[in-house]
């Protein structure tokens, strides 16, 4: 007898079962919440092979979320149970990360932590508290390795908005922008900005252990190890220039929700003759919020901020980079009553410094401990592609050993050392941390999921040890990630 069918008759569902059966053959339902298991889900998601028209000449086939990129807007309410279905149309079994939540390894999604997968052609029932309230999004956790046609190359990337139990503060209406590549290829350099980040202060030995690195990997006649570009471009599903405009009227604040969905890419936003007021990172509101002229997001980061229309005119709201623009990344910005052609121009230079939006620090508070991780780049080791290490371990897909020990309840340190010079976008699993020190710089309150860890930088956060059971800590740059870049953490 199978475990759902048992967990079934232990409810005393018999009258029930007959047509339970069928539909729940398949299914785990999971989490101890009663009455998961029974009627109706609030929210049902499809992983199947769907059609995403960027332009009307630039159809792609891809895995999607219901047929649709990116995936249907997922609103939670703060705290209040939810049960979702999740089919998988599939060939290959998958898994769906609710990213930024603190939930249960058994609702997360993520096979490192534990979390059973959805098999092929079949589906699992699950029901968790969302929390905490804000910009979540939910994504495919697998590791395609060299297959760019899997994980999150393809167009399993959705948002998730968590309402607050409180109003978030003063704006006339809300829109979410997805920010997300496709048809990836495989190249031997990349062009990504890596200049953005602010302080820019290196730590000497860092950059010259990887320098030293790189130039005996040189040396021995490897070529550089292999990076991910991109053809097309897309905010919600659309190219530049393809989609509707966003249409606003002059005095309006529009609240923008912003997640950067790439697989590998940092992405950079403007609006010509306009600020953005940082309200939230990650989600979560922040000490300080002050306007910027731009934003930066590494992968896997989400920005909400509000935008004064108080510049009327067509405008493109697009990525810094000319080609990436040129080749879809933006979306127009429409005044009630303007016309004629979008116009962009340069916003003058600005460096990306978190530490702007938290507060002065001058006591942080001190952890319990304090754990280490040097970050290391073994040129093209693998297969050609870079081989990536946390304090010397690939992590093994194999093994899934945890390399840390938490006990539950302490305050641990993560000192972040990045021996290589390109950013890595880091993401703690399961948990929020608190950005301490960036690039010698202290700071306090601001709370994230993910951080930029700057080329030959140090970056350190605190989190709390309050959610039991594994963790996973990875680069959510995908290459990255696939190669070794992740660790599990566990509680004693
Ligand atoms: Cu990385």
């Amino acid at each position: 007898m199978s475990m759902a069918r048992r967990e079934l008759l232990q409810r005393g569902g018999m009258v029930a079962l007959s047509a339970a059966l069928s539909r729940f053959a398949q299914a785990q339902p999971v989490g101890s919440p009663q009455g998961a298991a029974q009627g109706a889900a609030d929210h049902t998601i499809r992983i199947g092979n769907g059609l995403v028209e960027l332009a009307p000449d630039r159809i792609i086939s891809t895995t999607t979320y219901n047929g649709q990129f990116p995936g249907p807007l997922l609103r939670f309410k703060e705290g209040q149970q939810v049960v979702v279905d999740i089919h998988n149309d599939t060939d290959t079994p998958e898994q769906l990360h609710w990213h930024g939540q603190t939930i249960p390894v058994d609702v997360d999604g993520a096979s490192e932590e534990g979390t059973p997968f959805i098999p092929a052609h079949g589906m699992r029932r699950i029901a968790f508290t969302p929390g905490p309230a804000g910009l979540r999004f939910y994504h495919t956790h697998l590791t395609p390795g060299a297959d760019l046609s899997g994980g999150q190359y393809g167009g399993q990337v959705g948002t998730v908005y968590i309402d607050p139990k409180n109003d978030p503060g003063r704006h006339d209406r809300e829109v979410f922008l997805m920010l997300k590549e496709f048809q990836p290829v495989l190249s031997r350099g990349g062009d990504m900005d890596m200049d953005f980040l602010a302080p820019a202060t290196r730590v000497k030995a860092l950059e010259e252990a990887g320098e030293a690195t790189m130039r005996a990997s040189l040396a021995q006649g490897m070529p550089h190890g292999f990076e991910v570009g991109y053809s097309l471009f897309s905010i919600n599903g659309r190219m530049l220039g393809h989609g509707d405009p966003i249409r606003v009227n002059a005095g309006e604040r529009v609240l923008f929700h912003i997640v950067n969905g790439s697989a590998t890419e940092i992405r950079s936003l403007a609006l010509p003759g306009h600020t953005f007021e940082v309200i939230a990172l990650d989600g979560n509101p922040v000490p300080t919020p002050i306007r910027v002229p731009m934003l930066w997001l590494g992968t896997a980061e989400r920005i909400s901020a509000v935008v004064e229309m108080n510049h009327p005119g067509v405008w493109v709201m697009g990525d810094l980079a000319d080609d990436d623009r040129a080749r879809g990344m933006g979306v127009v910005i429409e005044y009630a009553g303007k016309t004629g052609k979008p116009k962009w121009t340069k916003p003058p230079s600005f460096k990306w410094d978190y530490s702007r939006f938290g507060r002065a620090a001058p006591n942080v508070q001190a952890p319990d401990e304090t754990i280490d991780m040097t970050f290391t780049k073994n040129n093209a080791a693998n297969q050609g592609f870079n081989e990536w290490r946390i304090n010397d371990v690939a992590f093994s897909m194999e093994k899934m050993q945890p390399m840390f020990h938490l006990r539950q309840g302490k305050r641990y340190r993560l000192r972040m050392r990045n021996a290589s010079d390109d950013i890595h976008p880091v993401h703690l699993h399961r948990h929020s941390f608190e950005l301490t020190r960036i690039a010698g710089k202290t700071t306090a309150g601001i709370m994230k999921d993910v951080v930029m860890v700057g080329g030959y930088q140090e970056v350190e956060v605190d989190f709390v040890a309050d959610n039991p059971g594994r963790t996973l800590f990875h680069c959510h740059q995908q290459l990255h990630m696939d190669f070794g870049f992740m660790a599990l953490f566990d509680y004693a």
